[in-house]
């Protein structure tokens, strides 16, 4: 047995036996109430669900298992993934096992290759990534296994999904890269690599330290950020129908394609070298502040700033920044992302409708990107996946060791609300 699944294999008989406890002592204590207002508007803020591999605090942003994500930025993503389904950090010993696990799982069967290459040259590389996912659902255990299984017994294959999905899912993005970019053949893994500098090394970018730092960086700040998000959301839901994990992955990441969540690094990089080029470089305070109104003044968003959560500038922006500061200070790019931050908060007050002025993930993740050499940034949402992936899966295994019910909250129709709010207007 490996030493993961060891692990759970100890925790998960605990973990049933408390939420049996919470559940028959307080199963009907209310922790949420809804508005007509949350019920059209993307049911902000309701609480209806649990994820316990972490949570996002309006004021402090990320924190992973009871660690804040600036405590933690360091580690290895493949560290944050153990932290994220045991909710410790890995000994040594435990770290090397998972590594292994990994590049053991790191062989893509070639009937993937095959669909890729018969997709449309011009294909989003998002849609390459969810396709290849999708397909591979042929490999899935936990399908294979679905009518031999007891209830008890899923997360079991649902961790050997996941482990095989987190194995090959750099080996595919960084084939697909490749493929779509015209950089020649794919790059087959170097199994004395870790997770992040081998994918460093298949996608074919400059193999220097600081290169796989900022990989080893980006791969682990995106890896999670709690239940509620469209992706994590609809990996849950999709997973709840019992649905295996490439399907439940792959529709998470068809919602991480969405410009709102994370297509907003593409589009904010997009902005960026508009303005580059619109300016022939760094534009004045002036510029950039004009530039942002125009944007709003044509009802558009200014990518990379807003979220739903948090209320104030997310800590995984200001990790990027602070290595950005300390490896490309002078890069233009980086320039005009310093620039924004110091422009686009003020504009959105100003403008006074955001509830959150300041920079998300994806204001700051693009300039590092661009300047290791990763200039397509149509690509982006892949390297936000490959990373979101081990959140989605860590909470899907937990929610299978838990039972967690099938998704299914109660929707009513607008005549419903009218009947309902002219009723409780009568009464009131
Ligand atoms: N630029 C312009 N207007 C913005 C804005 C921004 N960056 N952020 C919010 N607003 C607007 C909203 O569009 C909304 O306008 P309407 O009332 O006309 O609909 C109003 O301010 C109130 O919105 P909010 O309550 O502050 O924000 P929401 O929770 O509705 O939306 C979003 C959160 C992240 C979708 C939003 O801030 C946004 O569109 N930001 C730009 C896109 C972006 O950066 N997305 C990435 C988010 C992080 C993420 O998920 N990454 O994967």
């Amino acid at each position: 047995m490996s030493l993961l699944k060891e692990k759970l294999a100890g925790q998960i008989p605990g973990l049933r036996q408390d939420l049996k406890e919470l559940g028959m002592a307080h199963g009907d204590k209310q922790i949420s109430t809804v508005t007509v207002g949350q019920a059209y508007g993307g049911m902000r803020g309701v609480k209806g669900m649990i994820c316990d591999t972490s949570v996002v605090e309006p004021d402090q942003g990320l924190i992973i298992r009871g660690r804040p994500i600036l405590d933690i930025k360091d580690k290895l993503p493949e560290e944050i993934f153990w932290l994220l389904i045991t909710g410790e950090l890995p000994s040594d010993a435990e770290l090397k096992s998972l590594q292994n696990e990994f590049m053991a799982a790191a062989s893509v069967p070639g009937y993937v290759w095959d669909v890729l290459a018969a997709m449309p040259k011009e294909s989003h590389p998002m849609t390459m990534l969810d396709t290849a996912i999708l397909v591979m659902q042929h490999e899935s255990k936990f399908a294979a296994r679905y009518h031999q299984m007891a209830k008890t017994d899923y997360w079991e294959a649902a961790l050997e999904d996941a482990i095989a999905i987190l194995g090959t899912i750099p080996v595919i993005a960084a084939g697909l890269y490749r493929m779509r970019y015209n950089k020649g053949p794919r790059i087959e893994p170097d199994t004395a690599l870790d997770w992040a500098a081998n994918y460093v090394h298949m996608l074919g970018l400059q193999e220097t330290p600081d290169c796989y730092d900022m990989m080893r960086l980006y791969l682990t700040l995106h890896s999670d950020h709690e239940g509620g998000n469209v992706s994590a959301n609809t990996c849950h839901t999709v997973g709840s129908a019992l649905s295996d994990p490439y399907y439940a992955v792959s529709a998470g990441l068809n919602g991480l394609a969405g410009p709102l969540h994370g297509l907003a690094n593409q589009e904010c990089l997009g902005f960026v070298i508009k303005i580059r080029d619109q300016f022939g470089g760094v534009p004045t305070e002036e510029q950039l502040t004009k530039a942002c109104w125009d944007l709003l003044n044509g009802g558009q968003v200014i990518p990379g700033y807003g979220h739903a959560v948090l209320r104030v500038p997310d800590p995984r922006f200001v990790a990027f920044h602070g290595f950005g500061k300390e490896h490309c200070a002078d890069d233009e790019i980086y320039k005009i992302v310093d620039l924004l931050f110091q422009v686009a908060p003020k504009v959105l007050t100003e403008h006074g409708k955001a509830k959150n002025p300041w920079p998300n993930v994806d204001a700051g993740s693009g300039a590092l990107l661009y300047h290791y050499g990763l200039t397509e940034f149509p690509y982006y949402t892949v390297l936000f996946s490959v990373s979101r992936a081990m959140g989605m899966l860590s909470q899907l295994v937990i929610n299978r060791a838990i039972g967690t019910a099938i998704t299914r909250p109660k929707s009513v129709s607008t005549d419903w609300i009218k009947e309902f709010v002219g009723a409780s207007g009568a009464a009131g």
